[in-house]
């Protein structure tokens, strides 16, 4: 049995030392289709059925930036077996924004938390068993320069691989959570049943992107608009509003900074 895994991240969280580490000389490196952007992938060492694609690094599954749209085209187009999201721990909160849209893809995934020599060594705490609690997938804590605990995360994610399933996602504002029901309710057949919350988050942002050609633009409209006037705000404001509010508890539970003395946000 083949398992496609793959490597996504924020640019610097560490991805290319991981995936070499993962990988050794067993890579293949050409372009993504039809773009400049380099495509990466390797068997990963010990396991010639398991294939990592590294995907281009990004801060989010936007459409604004071609390192986005070849990262989110591939997941969506290629259905991985399973995410291997790789987080920078010195800038936790940062990164979860990413995290936490991934998890909204419905892959079975694993969070590797990345940096943690550095973590440690500033004295900073990140309670990893409640992280994963909080974000409902697997998170194991590594340093890809290190080499600590990369062979158990890269084991993780072909577990997750194996076993299927979807993660938990968050819920957003009950306002927020009743128009994504009506868009997706509304989405045809033609998009996978845990694909539908990610394609219906994205066209309240009123991503022209998703979809290009299936959906006309206005057909969300009334939904949308409705929410814009009660919430005084455009929908993609309002949607990045309360994913930042989300990772903000997160944070506050998980997260200690050695030198403030307290529960840190940043
Ligand atoms: C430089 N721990 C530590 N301490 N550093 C790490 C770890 C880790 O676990 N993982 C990665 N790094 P990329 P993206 C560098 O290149 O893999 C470091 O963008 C330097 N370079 O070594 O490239 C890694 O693919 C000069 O650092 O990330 C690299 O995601 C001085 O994080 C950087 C200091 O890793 C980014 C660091 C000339």
């Amino acid at each position: 049995m083949s398992i496609k895994i793959a490597l996504a991240g924020n640019p610097n969280s560490g991805k290319t030392t991981l995936f070499n580490a993962l990988t050794g000389s067993n890579q293949f490196v050409g372009n993504w289709p039809g773009v400049t952007v380099e495509k990466k992938e390797g068997k990963l060492k010990g396991h010639k059925d398991v294939t990592i694609t590294d995907l281009p690094g990004i801060y989010s599954l936007s459409p604004y930036t071609l390192e986005e749209v070849v990262a989110r085209n591939y997941l969506m187009q290629e259905k991985p077996d399973a995410i291997l999201n790789i987080v920078d721990g010195t800038n936790i909160e940062r990164n979860l924004y990413l995290t936490t849209q991934l998890l909204e893809l419905g892959f079975p995934m694993v969070i590797a938390v990345n940096m943690m020599d550095v973590v440690k060594k500033n004295g900073d705490t990140i309670h990893i068993k409640q992280l994963a609690e909080k974000l409902g997938c697997t998170v194991m804590e590594i340093s890809a320069l290190k080499g600590t605990g990369i062979k158990e995360a890269a084991q993780a994610a072909v577990q997750a691989a194996t076993q299927g399933g979807s993660p938990k996602y968050h819920s957003f504002s009950v306002q927020v959570e009743e128009a994504l029901s009506t868009i997706s309710a509304r989405l045809s057949q033609g998009v996978e049943e845990k694909q539908k919350r990610f394609h219906a988050i994205k066209l309240f942002e009123r991503d022209k992107k998703i979809l290009e050609g299936k959906v006309s633009a206005s057909a969300f409209e009334d939904i949308i608009s409705k929410i814009e006037t009660e919430f005084d705000d455009d929908s993609e404001s309002i949607i990045t509003n309360e994913r930042y509010i989300y990772i903000g508890e997160i944070i506050k539970g998980c997260y200690k900074k050695h030198n403030k003395g307290n529960l840190s946000l940043s």
